[in-house]
């Protein structure tokens, strides 16, 4: 547990050595069931990873959580929230619990959420559930390292299904309705079978709607259900490693760019590219053959 933790935050914190570490891991990856969830602010996303790892505890698997807080103005007391509703499954060994700020984050935070998530993979979790807040474009780089994506809706939005942004209906696997218990439930569950019927999934997968209210534990088997049945439907068609392989391109892209930047920069100084800035601010320099000379290495 100690030597997990000190690992997170070594890669948390790309500490020296972290690289080497995340290199040395990968190999022992690939086995947990990597679970996003993701949606707006206070929609009950973290009281649903809570009923979820209880679920997969009675069956007996290992489950790791990530939980992103957007350190919002929106949710204040979110992680204080968080921590004590989960403090009753710190003495189950069985659950590896982890919030990352997404403030203040070094190097992008879904590169930081996936290299945590390698790191509880490695370790044996059986399934990792990772909460992102549906609000930025964050959350759909995250869900790029799950193997199933959970969008949590509430009623009441008004008109608002017609206007999340279409990334998100987009990534979904299963939708969840969540606060079911407050009025307007059938009236989300119609409007996303409108937006269903307008575009197929190229992989022919049509996600159902989970109504749930998590706070409650309503709804949370059928949940286990649905989670179930699109991985079978995953392993059926042999789409697991296609889906991990269009994963991967998207990601490898990002650590690519986040590679060559990092080299970039370290050719060059603060108080340098302060200079250059200023120097292209007064026409001395332009700007394009400036970066092609820093991407050439010229600098
Ligand atoms: N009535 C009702 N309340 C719920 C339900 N699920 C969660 N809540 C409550 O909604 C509030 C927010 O729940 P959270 O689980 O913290 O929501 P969240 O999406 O994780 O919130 P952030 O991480 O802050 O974005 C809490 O007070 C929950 O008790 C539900 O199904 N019905
Ligand atoms: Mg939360």
């Amino acid at each position: 547990m100690r030597a997990l933790a000190r690992a997170i935050s070594a890669v948390e914190n790309r500490a020296l050595g972290s690289s080497d570490l995340l290199k040395r891991l990968f190999p022992h990856t690939g086995r947990a069931r990597v679970i996003g969830l993701t949606g707006s602010p206070g929609a009950g996303k973290s009281t649903l990873v809570d009923q979820l790892a209880r679920l997969y505890r009675q069956k007996n698997r290992t489950v790791g959580i990530v939980a992103v807080d957007p350190t919002s103005p929106y949710t204040g007391g979110a992680i204080l929230g968080d921590r004590i509703r989960m403090q009753e499954h710190f003495a189950d060994p069985g659950i590896y619990i982890r919030s990352m700020a997404t403030r203040g984050s070094l190097g992008g935070l879904a590169r930081t959420t996936a290299d945590v998530t390698t790191v509880l993979d490695a370790s044996g979790r059986d399934v990792i559930l990772v909460e992102t807040v549906g609000v930025g474009q964050d959350e759909v780089d995250i869900v790029r390292l799950a193997e199933i994506t959970i969008v949590i809706l509430v009623p009441g939005m008004g008109d608002d299904v017609q206007t999340i942004k279409a990334g998100i209906m987009e990534i979904a696997d299963i939708f969840v309705i969540n606060k079911s218990d407050h009025e307007g439930a059938e009236r989300v569950e119609r409007e996303i079978r409108g937006l269903q019927s307008l575009a197929l999934r190229h992989d022919g997968w049509t996600p159902p709607i989970v109504k749930t209210v998590a706070s409650a534990g309503t709804g949370v088997d059928e949940l286990g259900a649905a989670i179930s049945h699109y991985e079978d439907y995953l392993q059926k068609e042999n789409l697991a490693l296609k889906k991990s392989a269009e994963n991967w391109q998207q990601r490898l892209v990002e650590m690519l760019r986040d590679t060559m930047l990092e080299k970039a920069r370290a050719q060059m100084s603060d108080a340098k590219l302060q200079q250059l800035a200023a120097e292209v601010a007064e026409h001395k320099r332009d700007p394009y053959t400036l970066v092609e000379e820093i991407a050439a290495g010229r600098f």
